[in-house]
């Protein structure tokens, strides 16, 4: 884990101080401190995982065994190695995705988020998903930690490729400008994120005066190392997941539901309004 070098500003230190008295309250009953924290955020990032797109109809990577994705084992075939010994295979699994990522709309979740952006002076949405459903509900300042499955690009030199075919049964299409085959323009396991994503997400990590956790395992890093750097910052960190994460006993606050429910309670009971989408 890194240090921060960031020093507490006074809206972090407010932020700070209303996070000190952590309660566990029933999912849509939100505390009067987070609430406080939101209103006195200058700048809130949020981070979100697979959880976040659950009530849109996409499954997340640990329920993927079940249903449509139950023939496929995505900690196989999100790799390198798994593309280099069955490309095919996992081409389709993409295309699969994609189709069905294409048949689905934003939830109250993604909306919910599209609203805080508008609410507060600095604000980051950092992504570790590949759908582009943030984008689809409104949000405009989004960091793609893990790519996006619309994007396709040359497995060899990473160009980015607009269009492509497929025509052949057995093998994924074939970059236009080299031959080798395409791939989805996502970051497996073993890949190293985009430079640039990853340096504005790092950097409102540890400038932001509250972190969201919305929907995320929380075990895949580097991802999973932000709100460690956001609490270093001197962040209140505040997780929003159905179930118990790695990240839970480390977090400022954590509101047990899912996110379609609980974003929209807590747009609601920070900034209230009509329209967050619950
Ligand atoms: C709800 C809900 C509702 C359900 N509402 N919530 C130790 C330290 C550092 C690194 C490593 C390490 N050990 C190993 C590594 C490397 C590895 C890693 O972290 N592995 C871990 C498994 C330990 N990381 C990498 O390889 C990364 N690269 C890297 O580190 O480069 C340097 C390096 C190079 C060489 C060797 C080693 C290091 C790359 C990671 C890329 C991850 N890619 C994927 C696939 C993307 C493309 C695709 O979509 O197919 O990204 S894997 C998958 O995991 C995907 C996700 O973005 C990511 C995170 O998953 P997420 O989003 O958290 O989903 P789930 O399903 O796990 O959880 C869903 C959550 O939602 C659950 O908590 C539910 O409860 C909740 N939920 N309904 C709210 N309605």
């Amino acid at each position: 884990m890194v240090q921060s070098s960031v020093a507490r500003s006074s809206a972090a230190t407010a932020a700070r101080r209303a996070c000190e008295n952590p309660v566990m309250p029933a999912p849509v009953a939100i505390p009067a401190e987070i609430t406080a924290a939101l209103r006195g955020a200058r700048f809130v990032a949020v981070l979100t995982g697979a959880g976040v797109s659950a009530e849109s109809g996409v499954p997340t990577f640990r329920d993927a065994q079940q249903g449509l994705w139950a023939r496929f084992d995505p900690r196989e075939l999100a790799t390198p190695s798994a593309f280099a010994r069955n490309p095919k295979r996992v081409w389709d699994w993409y295309a699969m995705r994609r189709e069905m990522v294409g048949g689905v709309a934003p939830n109250p979740a993604h909306v919910a988020l599209a609203a805080l952006e508008r609410r507060v002076p600095e604000f980051l949405l950092i992504t570790q998903n590949v759908d582009g459903l943030h984008q689809r509900a409104g949000s405009e300042r989004v960091t793609e930690l893990h790519g996006n499955i619309a994007r396709v690009k040359c497995s060899r030199e990473g160009t980015p490729v607009a269009t492509w075919k497929d025509a052949d049964d057995e093998l994924p299409p074939r970059c236009p400008a080299c031959g080798a085959f395409l791939r989805p323009d996502v970051v497996w396991f073993e890949e190293l994120l985009p430079a640039e994503p990853l340096a504005k997400a790092e950097d409102a990590a540890r400038r932001c005066n509250v972190l969201l956790v919305v929907g995320t395992s929380a075990e895949v890093y580097p991802a999973a190392a932000l709100p460690d750097y956001a609490r270093r910052g001197g962040a209140c960190v505040i997780e929003i997941n159905p179930n118990e994460t790695p990240l839970t006993a480390d977090a400022d606050y954590s509101l047990r539901g899912p996110a379609g429910v609980v974003l929209p309670a807590l747009l609601q009971a920070t900034f209230p309004a009509k329209g967050y989408g619950g």
